[in-house]
């Protein structure tokens, strides 16, 4: 097989309101690595061209911001755009920036809108990008958005895969990037545009403690035999895979630990969630469990 065969498909990634810990996450990356996702064929005759990304190229400066408006211009159509972080709206973006056009900033706002206009789809990486998240909680002064209520409000139909997480996990991005090159669609989406393949079932239906829920054992304080409902676990309203999948490479996850779900997946996160660390209230138990 000729390389000339393999079809390339660019990928632009850029990083508005957040910590990072997104793309951190994904450097993690055990199988494939993270070495194997950006240099081999993701899947057979696919590779993902990762045109821009601020943490891991190499490139910095005006040549490495053109690559954004170059993408616009020359891939329009073609490109994936993953958005990492909530998008400051207030005083008309003023709170942040992503390079520079005739000598002045360009917002992030307006980055994202173009960006996502000329997209072949927009992944929305992490809760801040889904929802808002962290940078969005009350009293959100920089009036940050999620990625699919910028692009509601000004009427950008490019569509747009959620993959909430504070952070994420790196297989639900790996999977999810694999399923637009597979198939060239979203996949099966719920109703907040998750992947139902990875946030399909809560994390109390899969919870290895489960059987103390269901006979009452609870713990009183961490460290504690039992269930951690009562020290504040959110894992009964929380949609995702981490009890099945762990993290790390297999090796752990919140609750395996002997902390408590605190519902990073959800777009209640943090806000509806809050105290994390006091039982839910009032009891939120969906009603099949
Ligand atoms: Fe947000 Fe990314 Fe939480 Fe951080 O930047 S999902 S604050 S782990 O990493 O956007
Ligand atoms: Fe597990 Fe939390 Fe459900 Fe208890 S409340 S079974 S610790 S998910």
């Amino acid at each position: 097989m000729s390389y000339s065969q393999v079809q390339e498909v660019p990928a632009v990634w850029v990083q508005t309101a957040g910590c990072t810990g997104c793309s951190v996450s994904l450097l993690n990356t055990v199988n494939p690595s993270i070495k194997h996702l950006l240099i081999d064929q993701v899947l057979p005759l696919k590779h993902i061209n990762l045109r821009f990304h601020p943490t891991v190229m190499a490139g910095a400066g005006k040549p490495a911001v053109d690559i954004l408006d170059d993408s616009v211009e020359r891939a329009s159509g073609e490109y994936i755009l993953i958005v990492e972080g909530s998008i400051p709206t207030a005083h008309e973006g003023l709170y942040g920036s992503i390079g520079e056009r005739d000598g002045k900033p360009v917002t992030m706002m307006t980055r994202v809108s173009e960006l996502s206009r000329h997209a072949s789809a927009v992944v929305a990486l992490g809760t801040c990008a889904a929802y808002g998240g962290i940078p969005a909680a009350d009293p959100n002064p920089t009036g940050c958005v999620s990625v699919a209520q910028l692009l509601g409000e000004q009427g950008i139909k490019t569509p747009v895969i959620n993959i909430p997480g504070c952070p994420p996990h790196p297989d639900w991005f790996v999977g999810t990037i694999a399923t637009l090159l597979l198939t060239g669609s979203t996949g099966d989406l719920d109703e907040y545009r998750r992947p139902k393949a990875f946030y399909g079932k809560t994390i109390h239906e899969n919870c290895p403690r489960r059987a103390y829920y269901d006979e009452n054992k609870f713990a009183a304080k961490f460290g504690e035999t039992g269930c951690n409902y009562n020290l504040g676990c959110r894992g009964p309203v929380t949609h995702a895979d981490c009890p099945l999948r762990l993290w790390n490479s297999r090796v752990n996850w919140c609750i395996g630990c002997g902390s408590t779900c605190i519902g990073c997946t959800e777009s209640a996160f943090p806000d509806d969630l809050s105290p994390l660390y006091e039982k839910l209230s009032p009891p939120q138990l969906p009603e099949d469990m």
